[in-house]
């Protein structure tokens, strides 16, 4: 088993067997695991499409293990990875949608190595990203602590729309103490962030009003018993026409609590009321279906609290939903990387 060089700033893992058109094959290994037993490189000729990305710093809470999780959310997805050791065609099969994966483009380029502290951690996950930016992959982030959808967000190359799934607004003043609760604030501040949308929000917490602060900049909120209740017949309201249209990007950060405890239990801090499974894949899948997605990060699944791998399997299925759903938009073919497919964004 070798180790190969994926790229500066990440660390490479992924140990690559022969490969030939349309079916690359992978060593299996007990210990070194790919999400849902994709390859580190594309083949030459595929759609450059979904690169699967650990971020693995761990923020600075009393409760340590977030910056465990990519390896875990790997691990977990094993059993919905082909059984034959193949990693194309991905044959997972949902009975209401059927081949949800089937020619979408993959890639797991490894793990970002993150410095346990937010200034340098947000250098290395900011020069990572818009590496995989610029190579014309959607980078999916598997956090670690949320604080690392900053400088995912800073490595994106044009407006965007952020969409906020979370029990809180994460929108303090205190990035240097409690980045995880002070980042999504200076996301805000960034020049081509148009506005945030807040869905998940609730509970009693002693965290002052950064949601009135962040609505009073032209965000907008909307509450978990909200989002219960009334679901995606609020989708049109939840993005806007300027991303119904395609002219302006989405990106979707997913902080794990915004789902309910008894649905995601392994997150450091969980708030009673939150959503339903059921529901956060319906909004998640509307949002991804209908807008042009340029990024999307999942955060916050802590893997010491978890048991029997129930919220690993949630975020597992979580990326493969959103995935399905995002598509397609705007990837353009190895090989070719300066020359973008004609009629692609
Ligand atoms: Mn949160």
């Amino acid at each position: 088993m070798s180790t190969v060089n994926v790229g500066s700033g990440f660390t490479g893992f992924i140990s690559a067997g022969g490969t030939s058109k349309g079916a690359i094959q992978l060593e299996r290994s007990s210990t070194l695991l790919t999400f849902l037993n994709q390859p580190a490189a594309p083949a030459q000729g595929d759609v450059a499409q979904v690169a699967f990305i650990g971020a693995c710093f761990d923020g600075l809470e009393l409760q340590p293990g977030v910056g465990e999780a990519p390896q875990h959310v790997r691990r977990a997805s094993q059993i919905y990875a082909n059984s034959d050791g193949t990693s194309q065609p991905i044959t997972i099969f949902n009975p209401a949608r059927g081949y949800l994966l089937d020619g979408i483009g993959f890639v797991d380029r490894g793990d970002i190595a993150c410095a346990p502290r937010a200034d340098v951690a947000l250098s290395q996950i900011q020069g990572a990203i818009a590496e995989v930016v610029e190579s014309g992959w959607m980078p999916l982030v598997v956090g670690g602590d949320h604080f690392i959808t900053y400088p995912v967000v800073r490595a994106l190359k044009e407006p965007v729309v952020v969409i906020h799934f979370d029990a809180h607004s994460d929108y303090l003043d205190e990035l240097q103490s409690c980045p995880h609760g002070s980042f999504m604030r200076h996301v805000g501040e960034l020049a081509h962030v148009k506005r945030i949308v807040h869905l998940g929000m609730r509970g009693n917490l002693q965290t002052g009003d950064g949601i009135g602060l962040s609505l009073g900049r032209g965000n907008a909120l909307f509450t978990a018993d909200r989002l219960m209740a009334e679901g995606t017949s609020l989708l049109d309201e939840i993005l806007g026409r300027d991303t119904l249209a395609g002219d302006c990007a989405t990106y979707v950060s997913f902080d794990v609590d915004v789902l309910d405890p008894w649905v995601a239990p392994a997150t450091g801090t969980h708030e009673p009321g939150g959503l339903s499974y059921a529901m956060a894949r319906d909004l998640l899948v509307a949002i991804c279906a209908s807008t042009r997605v340029i990024g999307m990060d999942f955060t916050e699944f802590n893997p010491r609290l978890d048991w029997n791998d129930i919220t690993a399997k949630v975020v597992v299925n979580l990326i493969i939903e959103a995935v399905a759903a995002a598509r397609g938009k705007g990837r353009r073919r190895i090989g070719a990387a300066s020359r973008k497919e004609s009629g692609q964004s």
